[in-house]
């Protein structure tokens, strides 16, 4: 029998920042970029914060206007704190360094989040308590809560762990499949983004109960090979329908919004370097020992978005070489060939994917 949990630390980079600093204790707190410079977006924030509206990804200065209108309402400001990528990182190592001693298979798939496999308790209900002492292993250990969610696969496992976050425990057994899954918004499903929603809900499909009783036919005749994919999800079946595998390429990627514009080459290959060492350093306590696919992002002063990337023949971890394909990717959106009009650039990203571990 499979038994597949997914494990999601709440508020990640957040709850790293109260522990180190117990004076946030009870305070709203926002990992973003410096509100005072206008521009980037918040990484992650506490639950404190989520209840003012704030959420990742949102502009920082909208972060800033919403706690000043609590500030207004007699609330607790928000207290603002620029990102440490590289203590992320090593808090991310340790605590999935703990896991593994505990548990022979995971697939870890962000800074923060992995599947367990956790078929050799062979029972839900082994699973279940196994599951709860983790969590209180780590609360005790390092000081940080994770939800988990338990299911047949990492599909399910993962949409349990949102259910009850945060320090959530959520298990759903095979025989609720398919009525746990009918209950959730088509948002639920993974691949399921803004546009494909909107697109499922203007055909009527607005919940995974719609999908499961609809035809396979007729999702295919809309939405061709992708319907078929949903139809199968919506049953908790599909390609996610799987074991543990060995730890599979994912991406690692850094990025960094300048706080001015600009073109300047010198200061650009010296943020490009600086990224490229902080991927480096990720790769390094994710374990990776190679990677061959190297992208780019450039956001120009108009919010123009482009991404470049390049595969090297061979499998590499030296920064010397990242960099330089990096550099590579990047010069030509300093020149006519890909900037005819000479804008500025906002934001550059590197990423590395095609990952061995
Ligand atoms: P998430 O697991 O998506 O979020 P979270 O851990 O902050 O909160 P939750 O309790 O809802 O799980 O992301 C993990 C970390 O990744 C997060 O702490 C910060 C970082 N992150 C970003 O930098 N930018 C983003 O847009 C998101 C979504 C996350
Ligand atoms: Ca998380």
């Amino acid at each position: 029998m499979r038994i597949i949990g997914h494990i999601d630390f709440d508020a990640f980079f957040a709850s790293v920042e109260e522990r180190d600093n117990p004076w946030l204790k009870g305070l709203p707190v926002v990992v973003g970029s410096d509100p005072h410079s206008g521009r980037g977006v918040v990484a992650t924030c506490n639950y404190k914060a989520r209840e003012y509206g704030i959420h990742s990804a949102m502009p920082i200065t909208k972060a800033w206007q919403l706690s000043q209108n609590a500030k207004r309402e007699k609330k607790q400001e928000v207290i603002f704190i620029t990102p440490t990528h590289r203590k992320y990182g090593k808090v991310s190592s340790e605590l999935f360094t703990y896991i593994q001693e505990q548990v022979p298979s995971i697939q870890k798939v962000s800074v923060d989040e992995a599947y367990l496999d956790l078929s050799f308790l062979r029972s839900y209900k082994k699973a279940e308590a196994f599951a709860k002492k983790l969590q209180q292993g780590i609360k005790t250990k390092f000081k940080l809560t994770a939800s988990i969610g338990i299911g047949p696969n990492k599909m399910i496992a993962k949409i349990a762990s949102e259910e009850k976050k945060p320090h959530g425990l959520f298990v759903c057994l095979p025989r609720d499949v398919y009525t746990y899954l009918g209950k959730k918004t088509v948002r639920a499903l993974p691949g399921v983004g803004n546009a494909f929603e909107r697109k499922l809900k203007a055909k009527g499909f607005y919940s995974i109960r719609d999908i499961q009783e609809g035809s396979w036919e007729a999702l295919e005749s809309i939405f061709g090979s992708h319907g078929i994919e949903l139809f199968q999800k919506a049953y908790g079946t599909g390609s996610e329908v799987i074991y543990t595998e060995p730890r599979t390429a994912l991406s690692i990627g850094e990025e960094e919004t300048f706080a001015v514009d600009t073109l300047s080459l010198k200061f650009l290959t010296n943020r490009l370097s600086s990224l490229c060492e902080d991927v480096l350093t990720r790769m390094e306590t994710s374990g990776v020992k190679s990677i061959q696919t190297i992208t780019l992002k450039i956001r120009f002063a108009d919010f123009e978005t482009h991404t470049a990337r390049t595969t090297i023949s061979t499998p590499t971890k030296n920064m010397r070489i990242i960099y330089a394909s990096a550099l590579k990717l990047l010069l030509p959106f300093l020149e006519n060939e890909k900037n005819p009009h000479k804008k500025p650039i906002r934001l550059i990203g590197v990423s590395v994917s095609k990952l061995v571990y």
